[in-house]
Formats: structure tokens, sequence, C-alpha cells
């Protein structure tokens, strides 16, 4: 049988791929198959019918293909690779990565599509669909050259598969169903083998009945080291996946059919103040990968206080030349952006979607606009129909965090009668000190009472006034709902939810645990100017 000099290269390189691929004499054997048929065209060649050849059937093939984000040539002898001899292991903040064993030179992994009840943030779970008690899914983490099998099961009450975005791979394991496999029935488990020949920043997520099971969370990270980084490690690596759901309050089934009004948006399925916070050291390479698996919104990422470049995409490494520096990068739905910074600006940095109903959690989006309103006229309007009605929001909604806040933290959606007591019905709040202008028509009474006439129409049993009076302890507010805003900062409330963390960079940190709040130099925090001030610069 006659060789010819590339297929010859390409035998030799794969009895190179050693013990994580087939030994050469069977691949030999293999190859002097495939050619004893004497195909026309490769796509006639009789194809490998184990796990083992047709992964080198296929490297052969990629090994004519490119792709911007590979270091080793695909089929080159590496072993599995480790963690922190071949790479620093991503960080998924509020989230974990897949663990793996290594069987035969491939890393196998076992991924579990099932119900998760899920918390958003304290005050709001739901039932959601997820992987291996996770939603989302655990993060997938390899490096290029490595050989990975994913077992997924089925446990989900209907089909399911899992498509691997943005990896080259066999078209048979890219996993949408009818495409390229059959679906994976509920109690099934399919295997997924392939060599990772690239490296970046990819996700997994279903591709059968998409609309409502990445409604409900089937997705996950999947993150892949170069083999030979051409940079330097990132000392930081951060990973987050976007996602958006519809979860009307006192509900707990996200919406999967909605396309617009979104009242949660998360980060690695968490809503401020339930995301953790990026944790970096003065001088630290911080690389923050973004995900967005969204099913309707691009979410414009924006970082405070740095600068940082667009390093890599979906499809792979943006060379040096072609970067450009951002403090706000569009994640549209389907990217990955991945982002370079070196954290050389001590402080707590907001790092947020700048779209601001996206910093809004679940409460509030709804309801009349009561901003400049007339509040006393309106008031006595509907006073013979709803007794105790008071307006709020007249000043602006800064108050409905404000409230929540000193009611004892955001999502805590309880609150004590007697502070609801001293708000109900009061024209000023002595107590609110600065807010008293944006409290003049009354604190968390109102607020709830507002979404008595609004959005939370659908509740208004829960919701009614009297039941309100008759909670001694509590106010009654949905079940199963978070605050629209609002964590404590160590200034106030921060009057932020849903895609809101902060990047911490610290001169000292003896470990990455969150160091707590920022303690800023003195003269470098911004506050009340003083009268001399004033007089100085004719204010
Ligand atoms: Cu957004």
């Amino acid at each position: 049988m006659k060789i010819t000099r590339r297929e010859a290269v390409a035998v030799s390189g794969l009895a190179l791929a050693g013990s994580a691929l087939a030994s050469g004499p069977a691949v030999a054997q293999m190859e002097h198959e495939g050619h004893g048929m004497s195909p026309s065209t490769p796509a006639q060649r009789q194809m490998p019918h184990d796990a083992k050849t047709a992964a080198q059937w296929w490297i052969n093939i990629a090994k004519g293909t490119r792709h911007p984000a590979r270091t080793i040539e695909p089929g080159e002898a590496v072993p599995p690779a480790e963690p922190g001899r071949d790479y620093n292991p991503v960080i998924t903040p509020n989230g974990e990565a897949l663990p793996f064993k290594i069987v035969d030179g491939a890393k196998v992994f076992h991924l579990v599509a099932e119900e998760v009840t899920h918390e958003f943030a304290p005050g709001l779970k739901a039932k959601l669909w997820g992987f291996n008690g996770r939603v989302h899914g655990p993060t997938i983490e390899a490096v290029e050259g490595d050989r990975v099998r994913i077992y997924v099961t089925n446990n989900l009450p209907e089909a399911t598969s899992i498509h691997w975005h943005g990896i080259i791979l066999p078209s048979g394991m890219d996993g949408v169903s009818g495409l390229n496999q059959k679906s994976i029935s509920p109690g099934e488990t399919f295997k997924y083998e392939y060599p990772l020949i690239q490296h970046g920043t990819h996700m997994y997520h279903s591709h059968f009945d998409e609309m409502t099971q990445m409604g409900l969370g089937v997705m996950g990270l999947f993150v892949i080291h170069p083999r030979r980084p051409a940079e330097p490690r990132p000392d930081r690596d951060f990973a987050i996946l976007l996602s958006e759901w519809d979860i009307k309050p006192g509900t707990y089934r996200p919406d999967p059919r909605v396309f617009a009004g979104f009242n949660t948006l998360t980060f690695n399925a968490k809503a401020f103040p339930a995301t953790e916070s990026l944790v970096a050291k003065r001088g630290d390479r911080v690389r923050i990968r973004l995900v967005n698996l969204s099913a309707m919104d691009h979410h414009p990422i924006h970082l405070h206080g740095h600068s940082f470049w667009v390093a890599q995409t979906d499809g792979g490494v943006i060379p040096p030349s072609a970067r450009w520096p951002e403090t706000t990068v569009l994640v549209s739905v389907g990217q990955s952006q991945t982002l370079d910074v070196v954290a050389d600006n001590p402080g707590d940095w907001a790092f947020h979607c700048h779209m601001t109903h996206h910093v809004m959690n679940q409460m509030g989006h709804a309801g009349p606009n009561m901003v400049g309103a007339d509040a006393a006229k309106l008031k006595q309007a509907i006073k013979p129909l709803i007794p105790d009605y008071l307006p709020m929001g007249t000043g602006g909604m800064g108050d409905m965090s404000e409230m929540q806040t000193t009611m004892g933290g955001m999502g805590n959606m309880r609150m004590t009668m007697g502070k609801m007591g001293d708000h109900s019905k009061r024209t000023t709040m002595g107590e609110m000190g600065d807010h008293s202008k944006q409290m003049t028509m009354g604190g968390m009474g109102d607020h709830s009472k507002q979404m008595t006439m609004g959005e939370m129409g659908d509740h208004s049993k829960q919701m009614t006034m009297g039941k309100m009076g008759d909670h001694s302890g509590q106010m009654a507010m949905p079940e199963n709902s978070i605050a629209m805003m609002g964590g404590n900062g160590p200034h106030g409330t921060i009057d932020m939810g849903g895609m809101f963390t902060v990047l911490k960079v610290r001169d000292h940190l003896t470990s990455y645990a969150d160091p707590g709040w920022y303690q800023a130099p003195q003269g470098t925090v911004a506050q009340a100017a003083s009268k001399q001030d004033l007089e100085r610069d004719g204010i």
C-alpha cells in the first residue's frame, strides 16, 4: 500500500500522541484500511468505528485547519494537563468547576441534567433546570490538547441534547438535536468524546427545546486554557455567564416564553447583592471571561476605575495589534468576550451591565410612574377606594432600596411592624435623614401598596391592605420576591441589583477571600462641601 508523504507525517504524528491517543500501529492500520478503499474524496472514506480511532481520524482532518487560538498542532503528544503545572484554574464566582477523572488518557466528565431549586438572592428561589444540582451547570475546564469524554445523563422530564458552543469538533459531536445526533431521552446517558484543538472561553447549552431549556438554565461555561500560552498566565482568571429570567413575583418557575421584560438579570445565576466580589491584588493580571446566554438581551458590561483590553472572543485570540482598549464591552447573545486588565488602581470598583434595567431586581419594574406627580391629589382620589393608599416614588425611586435596607437588608422583604408603622401616613420621616425629601409620601409601606396597584395585581389577595395591617411582625409582600435594588455598602445603600458586582483591588492581601470594603485614604472620598469651600469658590 502506498502512503503519501503527507499521510506518513499524519500517521507519525498520531503515533506520537502516545497515551492520550491510540497506539501507533492501530492508527497506521486504520489509515491503511482507509486508503485501501481508494476514496476519491475524504468524505467517501470509510469512517472508523470506535471512539479512539474516530478521534484520530478527525485529528488528521483538523491538522489541515486553522484556528486563531491554537498553541500546539492537533494530535501533538501531550499528557492530560494538570492544574498548577499547566494552567491556573479559572474562578467561577458563585459557581464551581466540574470534577473529572483521567481514564485511558482522556478527561472524563459527567453532566446530569436535572431539576434544581436555585436561590438567585436571599428571598428569591426558583425551580430551574440545571446540571449536577446547580444552576448554571458547573464549569468544564480543560487544556488544549486534552481529549475529553463527557457523559450527559438526562434526568429532565423531556428530551435534551448538549451543544459545545464555539468548540471545534467532529460534526457528530456538535449536539444539535436532529441535525447531529438523536435527542437524549429522559433516563438516557449519551457520550460525547473529542480532542480539544483550540483554547478559549466557550459554553455548553441545550440544543433541544432551547427556549424552554435555556430559559430554565440548561447551560454552563467551558473554559479551555492554552497548552503553551503566548502571553503570561493571568493571576486572577474569572468566568461569568450572563443570563436573564422572568419570574413573576410570588411564583417559583421562570416563564421561558416571554421575549421581553425579564426581571431577574444574573451573573452566574446570582443577582446583586448575592454576586460574589472579584478580588485582586494591586498589579495582578486579571482576566474576566464574559459569556452571554440570555434569551433576548445583549449586555454592555462596564468596569470602573480601569481600562481593559478586549483580548479574545469565542472565535479565538485577537492579535495584540488588533486589540482595542475599552471600559465597556458589549457581550451579544451567544458571544464570549474576554477582557484582560491589570488591576493597578486600588479600591472598590463597580462591574456591571450598563443597561439600567439590568441592574434592577424583580420588583418595581411595573407600576405607575410617580416621579414628579402631585401625590396629594392622587392620594385623595384613591383613598375612598383604598383607605390606606400612599403613593411613592414621587421624588425618584432611590427610596425603594433605602427603605428595604432600613428594614434589614436587600432581599429581606420582611420588615418590622414598628418600622412600617412609623412610616405609614407620615409626610416626613425624621429618622430618614438625608432622604426626607424622597420619603415625603411615606416609606416602605407605600412601596408595597404601589405594588398592589401595579404589577402585583395578580397577587391582590396577598397584598390586601387589611392583611398588611394584620401583620403584627411582618409586612405582606408577595412571597418569594426580592427588592428592586439595593445592597448594603460602606457609605449607605448601593442602589443596584441584577448584573452588578464589585472588583476589589487591594495593595496588601494575605488571601483572595473577600477583604471587605475599601478603606479609602483620608481626603479621597467625596463628601459634602464645606462652607469655606463654597465661599472660596463662589458656589
Ligand atoms: Cu444587560
